[in-house]
């Protein structure tokens, strides 16, 4: 596998579908690294012990972290499998976030704000440019302003995730802006 292919096969496994490779994933997401590498290949899969690590330590985007005695992985954020419930601490959100969508969706979520669709929180960033990045891999990319202060200061919870990716569980519209 390249090592993107090897990057998007784990993130696929250890956030949505661990059970497609029979991989058993606590509820803080860890997997055996082993066990994910005996899974893929029994799955027909074509990894490499080597590639899991490289996967973790490259990459603009960093998914994924070892356990300190490197026999276990988890991705950072993105989940969708009920097998995963990681306890984030909540912690202070700066002043305003960006999320990144494609236009397409813009008339949906003027009306319901932003979900979390298949995941387990919204996902944001501290940059516009970020966000247009994540919103291009929907479509026309188009970029909303969160007034994370206000929310916050309302009583909604936001969470980080190692990796620096903004997580809350929904934007409900009214705190939805254009970029200033
Ligand atoms: C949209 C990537 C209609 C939402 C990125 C998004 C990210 C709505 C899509 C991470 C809606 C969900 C997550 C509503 C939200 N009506 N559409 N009410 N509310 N949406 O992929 O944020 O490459 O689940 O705007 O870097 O695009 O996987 O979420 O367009 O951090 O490592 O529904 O995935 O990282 O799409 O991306 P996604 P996302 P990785």
């Amino acid at each position: 596998m390249t090592p993107e292919d090897a990057s998007k096969f784990i993130a696929y496994v250890l956030r949505h579908a661990p059970e497609s490779v029979g991989l058993q994933l606590d509820a803080q997401g860890w997997a055996d690294v082993a066990a994910l590498v005996a899974g893929a290949a029994a799955a027909g899969r074509d990894l490499m012990t080597a590639d899991v690590l490289q996967a973790v330590d490259s990459g603009a985007k960093k998914r994924f972290e070892l356990s300190a005695d490197r026999l276990r992985i988890r991705a950072l954020q993105g989940h969708s499998t009920p097998q995963v419930s990681r306890s984030f601490e909540a912690i202070v959100p700066p002043p305003q976030l960006f999320h990144g969508t494609a236009t397409r969706f813009l008339t949906s979520i003027r009306v319901q704000g932003l979900l979390p669709g298949a995941r387990q929180h919204v996902h944001l960033s501290v940059d516009e440019a970020t966000a247009v990045l994540v919103g291009r891999r929907h479509g026309k990319a188009h970029v909303l302003r969160v007034d994370a202060g206000r929310m916050h200061a309302l009583g909604h919870v936001f969470h980080r995730a190692e990796n620096g990716v903004w997580l809350t569980v929904a934007v409900p519209p009214e705190f939805l802006f254009p970029p200033a």
